[in-house]
């Protein structure tokens, strides 16, 4: 059963001077989306997740994670087949830059939840509407992929089931291993550079997905100016592997720093 939301307090109330008022309004974002549907319960504790590894980046994004949207950008615009997948917390949090970065990248939308079920496949298809997206996938015509047993094996024949390339930001575990047994390049965005699905993809993007998107949309827009040899480029040149090492790094070193000048 849903819980009572009834008092939570709206984004609004946010007073502006509150010292965390960015994170605050992000949060009721979340809780918003809890209200209609659009994220799982589950999804909160995510966002709590994610919320503690930002901190760990100075809540900003950092010179690896820009390396990574550039390889991650390059990785889309030479795909055959891209797809970009939702999940509840994506359409709460960026539905305007989710589908305006399918429309720039030309990578087409496909909703898939591990928590699926009808309504909130139908919530999260009308946000993404009033987003604008014309096209979205993974609502209507269903088949499985193989290699996972949780729903999100239950993905659209004309999207992910073919796609050469998926962009899957925010992610629980299992399903990047099984794309990844599909053949399927995966871009992940991810604030834990330790989870299954960052050390498992192929571009991992360490960054809030609430500053990565926009980031992409503007990146997107200029390398799209670049021959398809320089894009190639790009991505042959990205070692996954090297750029997670910098981001544990980077956050050892961004705590020793905060220990020194305490
Ligand atoms: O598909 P749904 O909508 O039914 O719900 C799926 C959820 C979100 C519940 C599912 O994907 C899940 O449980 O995810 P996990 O396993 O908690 O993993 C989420 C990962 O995303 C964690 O590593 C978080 O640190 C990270 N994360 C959370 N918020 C953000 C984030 N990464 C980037 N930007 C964020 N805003």
């Amino acid at each position: 059963m849903m819980p009572d939301l009834g008092d939570e307090r709206l984004p609004d109330d946010v007073p502006e001077d509150h010292p965390r008022a960015a994170s605050l309004r992000v949060r009721h974002q979340i809780i918003e989306g809890l209200k209609t549907h659009v994220v799982t319960e589950a999804g909160l504790i995510a966002h709590g997740r994610g919320e503690a590894f930002d901190y760990l980046i100075g809540e900003k994004t950092p010179a690896f994670a820009l390396k990574a949207i550039d390889a991650a950008c390059a990785s889309l615009l030479i795909a055959e087949h891209p797809i970009i997948s939702v999940n509840g917390n994506v359409a709460a949090l960026v539905p305007n830059e989710i589908v305006l970065l399918s429309k720039t990248s030309g990578a087409k939308l496909e909703i898939n939840l591990f928590y699926r079920k009808r309504e909130r496949e139908l919530a999260i298809e009308e946000v993404l509407k009033k987003a604008g997206a014309k096209l979205i996938l993974g609502v209507h015509d269903q088949t499985e992929i193989d290699h996972l047993s949780s729903k999100r094996r239950i993905v659209d024949p004309e999207g992910i089931a073919r796609a050469d390339v998926v962009l899957v930001p925010l992610e629980d575990g299992d399903r990047t291993e099984a794309l990844k047994k599909a053949q399927k390049k995966v871009i992940a965005i991810d604030l834990n550079p330790m989870s299954r699905t960052a050390q498992h993809a192929d571009i991992t993007i360490v960054d809030n997905l609430i500053r990565c998107i926009p980031l992409m949309i503007q990146r997107i827009d200029y390398l799209k100016k670049k021959t398809r040899q320089d894009l190639q480029d790009i991505v042959r040149k990205f070692d996954n592997k090297e750029n997670l090492a910098l981001a544990i790094n980077f956050m050892r070193s961004y705590l020793e720093l905060i220990a020194r000048n305490l």
